[in-house]
């Protein structure tokens, strides 16, 4: 067997791609697909680890629940127009980072900071990019801790490291974003200045509740 080697995304059965304009529903696309699930699948199976070890070893959770997807084919091809790129397969390897997406859902603000630092020492995983949209919040209101890895993909002849956006996020502010994304974030409808408020108004709310819960936790740990 041909000695192990670790490729780029960009080469997939040796022929590139990167020039090569997307069509959602030919060969390329759907290995493609299948190596981000791939790649998800890989952080998903550390998370559970990781979730279980938390119960068994130390008696509490850092971890609710974990959640994955993929980005549908027509939601990659909007976010690249929306950034103006050609619809190129190098443009959606290079440019979009959330084509898999983890999220990780966290019962209290401090276990998001003990996620980050356990993703950041995992040895086989390459940190991109992290946004700590947690300590300073978006204008929106939107927050929680992005960050984009690499992470890498054993398959039969090769490892390819595959690019995973991880959103770390309480459980309360998980609330505020997913009501947020249907209603505003990804909706057609104007909001008004006021409404928008409001909406900034409930994750300051929000915001203020989850502080609360760390220190009634810190409290009960004392
Ligand atoms: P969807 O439909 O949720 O996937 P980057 O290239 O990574 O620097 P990007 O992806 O624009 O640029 O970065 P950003 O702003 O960190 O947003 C990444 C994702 O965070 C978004 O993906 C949303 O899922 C989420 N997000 C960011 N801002 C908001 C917000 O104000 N409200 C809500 N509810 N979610 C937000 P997509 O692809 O935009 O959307």
């Amino acid at each position: 067997m041909e000695k192990e080697k670790k490729n780029s995304l960009l080469k997939i059965d040796n022929f590139l791609v990167e020039s090569d304009k997307i069509n959602t529903s030919d060969e390329t696309f759907n290995k493609l697909m299948f190596l981000y699930s791939a790649g998800l699948k890989e952080l998903e199976n550390k998370f559970d680890i990781i979730k279980e070890e938390f119960k068994y070893f130390y008696s509490c959770d850092i971890i609710n629940h974990t959640q994955s997807r993929i980005k549908k084919p027509e939601s990659i091809i909007k976010k690249l127009e929306n950034k103006n790129y050609d619809i190129t397969y190098r443009n959606l390897i290079e440019q979009i980072n959330d084509i898999a997406g983890l999220r990780i859902i966290c019962p209290i603000k401090e276990d998001i900071f003990t996620v980050v630092d356990i993703i950041k020492n995992m040895p086989d995983i390459n940190i991109i990019k992290e946004k700590d949209y947690v300590t300073k919040p978006k204008k929106s209101g939107y927050s929680s801790y992005h960050i984009i890895v690499e992470v890498p993909v054993q398959l039969f002849k090769q490892i390819i490291p595959v690019k995973v956006e991880i959103q770390i996020r309480t459980m309360a502010m998980d609330f505020w974003a997913t009501l947020e994304h249907d209603i505003k974030y990804k909706s057609n409808f104007k909001f008004t200045k006021k409404m928008s408020n409001q909406l900034v108004k409930c994750a300051k709310m929000i915001n203020k509740m989850d502080d609360e819960m760390v220190t009634i936790s810190k409290a009960r740990e004392n």
